[in-house]
């Protein structure tokens, strides 16, 4: 056993609905945002029949037991848009001021390519906390900022670092950094972390949007070994240099070891894209197996104190 992560003993708190054919297969990754007392999960889901990923909405108040889960997806792969036409996956959230940004992987085709070929974009795009919360899901328009790059587990910062916001994405093996005036335009990219210990060899990815603590920013991030486990690791970033690791844990926090983590449609997978702080308690939100939702907690001062100076 390792980390010092707790899992919720009702895991998994998600699993595919079979009366729904759009999440009847998988149900894994989702986003996690804590809005007025509640904790809004907006999940991956897959059919088995067309294989897309769509988004479905569930929430929690104790942050364990789903008190809501809606029957259709609210956020889907846009009508004749080549882009994403496979599926929208692996979903973000950050609240900016009134609205909550959301980055996800577009799954598609490359327009204009002949033979086609596939794509994997880093996508954003945006809803008012407004709608959000009343559950109008009137998104916005959707940008993918490094065309033709093969880019994705990408999170946005929740506030503008020396005027300047800033996004952590993937290209492989690496986590890499962008800069942005206006939310839409990126660039000055550069590689911020890589691949160190054995449980992260093959690469690493961006988890869990950034959550500000006394010591930096907390990061939860993915590592792959060589034999395609899926871990989970921490890294604590500094609050004024967000290119600046300051902490990161030789030793993974999270790893398959559950039935549902080791068996699945991708086993030996844990794979978060959302945590959150409630009480000096961190709630993370992960996908097992690729297949179902799991929830787990720890102290955030013991979390911090478990990683290494770098
Ligand atoms: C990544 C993404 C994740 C998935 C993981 C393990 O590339 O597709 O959604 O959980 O692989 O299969």
């Amino acid at each position: 056993m390792c980390g010092l992560f707790e899992r919720f003993k009702g895991n998994p708190i998600l699993s595919p609905n079979p009366k729904n054919l759009w999440e009847s297969y998988m149900v894994f990754n989702s986003a996690a945002i804590c809005l007025e007392d509640k904790i809004h999960l907006l999940y991956r889901a897959r059919g088995k029949k067309d294989g897309i990923s769509r988004l479905g909405y569930a929430s929690t108040k104790d942050g364990f037991h789903i008190e809501e889960r809606l029957d259709w997806p609210v956020f889907e792969p846009e009508k004749g848009n080549l882009v994403e036409c496979l599926g929208c996956e692996d979903p973000r959230l950050t609240q900016i001021k009134d609205r909550i940004y959301l980055t996800y992987t577009a799954y598609g085709k490359m327009p204009f390519m002949k033979p086609s070929i596939k794509t994997i974009q880093l996508a954003i795009t945006s809803i008012s906390k407004k709608d959000f919360v009343q559950k109008n899901w009137r998104w916005g328009k959707r940008y993918y900022p490094f065309p033709r790059v093969d880019n994705k587990d990408a999170f946005i910062f929740p506030e503008k670092i020396k005027g300047q916001w800033v996004i952590y994405h993937r290209i492989p093996p690496h986590i890499w950094i962008a800069y942005s005036n206006d939310l839409i335009n990126w660039g000055n990219t550069d590689i911020v972390m890589s691949p160190k210990e054995d449980w992260e060899h093959y690469k690493i990815g961006g988890g869990a949007p950034p959550i500000k603590t006394e010591e930096g920013w907390l990061i939860i991030y993915h590592g792959v070994d060589r034999e395609w486990n899926y871990r989970l690791g921490a890294a604590v970033v500094d609050l004024e240099c967000p290119y600046k690791i300051i902490k990161r844990g030789k030793k993974p926090i999270l790893e398959p070891q559950e039935e549902f983590e080791v068996k699945g449609d991708v086993p030996n997978v844990v794979f978060t894209c959302g945590a959150v702080l409630k009480k000096d308690k961190i709630y993370l939100y992960y996908g097992g197996a690729d297949t179902v939702m799991c929830v787990a907690t720890a102290e955030l001062k013991e979390l911090l104190r478990s990683l290494n100076k770098t």
